[in-house]
């Protein structure tokens, strides 16, 4: 039996008081920036698109950023990500074209990828289904003597969902190599968290797994790679998964179809604005003389020519054939649609 931990409560901070995260060199400190401003860029171009009518509804990531890149940064290549809607574009952090992921979004087949080339399986938009398949993978590389650990993504709302609960306690049961990483934003679109748990913290449900919950600032990206680190470092040594609240205040539209104006407490959104991920991460790097003027207007620039290549190859593919409704979906399609829309 796994021991059972009690949650931390307290967050996890390194970047406010200048620390540091024992083995990350400048190298990989600046690796974190870029990967930060790629995923800022990717998220605020998307809005754009929405609006030009070139992207389909587009959930909103703005100021999830520091979770996302500190988390994949702790891990290995051969890891495997599982990511919700709120982290389509981590595919970005793997190598994925930003043309895949505008191309998911605009409906389109191209935005289709094989999982086993990226080890980033599909975008989950269902709440928490994707956290049972996480655990099953976890536990399969667990069996095979293979040394590789899963992370699921999901919200604050999912907690609330049976297949969250199903995956952690399979997942504490197994010992799977699993890390469930929770993006507390404080909000499932209009429904606040306090009418989603009485449960003082969402790290505490971990507790009733048998796991370790850590909670960490969701704003502070080297704070969530080390918890991420410690995590993924645990459940390779064979001793399960680990759950990991990360808490921030969702500080833009759940998604370009939705007006939070009507719910959201707007005072809380302009502090959370003005201390963005982005902006605080860039500060630390300067204060530690990492950072120029110079090198901030090159990775922007490098982030914003991806996605301009990225759109224009989107946009380049040719319609896709109505037919692929039909493929993967019948063993044998029925004789209506073998006669009429396919065509005989
Ligand atoms: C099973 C299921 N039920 C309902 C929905 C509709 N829905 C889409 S997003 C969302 C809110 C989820 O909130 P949370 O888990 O906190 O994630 P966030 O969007 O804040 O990242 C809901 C209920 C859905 N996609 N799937
Ligand atoms: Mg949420």
């Amino acid at each position: 039996m796994a021991q059972v931990v009690p949650a931390e409560h307290d967050l996890r901070r390194v970047i406010d008081g200048d620390g540091e995260v024992d083995g990350l060199g400048p190298d990989d400190l600046l690796d974190l920036y870029r990967a930060l401003v790629l995923l800022r860029t990717y998220d605020e171009r998307s809005v754009v698109y929405h609006r030009q009518g070139r992207i389909g509804t587009y959930a909103i990531y703005w100021n999830h950023e520091a979770m996302q890149a500190g988390s994949v940064h702790a891990l290995a290549d051969d890891d495997w990500i599982f990511p919700s809607y709120r982290e389509s574009a981590i595919g970005l952090l793997r190598g994925m074209p930003p043309s895949t992921v505008l191309s998911w979004w605009r409906g389109h087949p191209a935005g289709w990828w094989n999982p086993a080339d990226y080890n980033v399986a599909s975008i989950c938009v269902p709440i928490g289904t994707h956290v049972p398949h996480a655990a099953g993978l976890a536990w399969g590389k667990r069996l095979r003597g293979e040394k590789s650990v899963a992370i699921a993504y999901f919200g604050d709302g999912a907690t609330s969902e049976g297949s969250f609960h199903e995956g952690a306690n399979f997942a504490a049961v197994m010992r799977a190599p699993l890390i469930l990483f929770c993006n507390n934003n404080q909000w499932a679109i209009s429904t606040p968290l306090s009418a989603q748990t009485r449960a003082e913290t969402l790290a505490d449900k971990a507790v009733g797994y048998g796991m370790p919950g850590v909670r960490v600032d969701g704003g502070d990206v080297l704070a969530v790679y080390e918890a991420t680190r410690e995590a993924a470092e645990r459940a390779r040594n064979g001793e399960g998964p680990t759950f990991i609240e990360a808490v921030t205040y969702r500080s833009a539209p759940h998604a370009t179809a939705d007006d939070p104006s009507v719910y959201i407490d707007a005072s809380r959104v302009e502090e959370e604005r003005r201390n963005e991920c982005v902006g605080r991460y860039e500060a630390y790097l300067r204060r530690a003389v990492l950072l120029t003027d110079a090198a901030v207007e090159e990775t922007r620039a490098w982030a914003a020519d991806l996605m301009r290549g990225g759109i224009a190859a989107a946009e380049a593919e040719p319609p896709a054939d109505p037919e692929l409704l039909f493929e993967n979906v019948f063993a044998l399609p029925p004789a209506n649609l073998r006669e009429g829309w396919l065509g005989g």
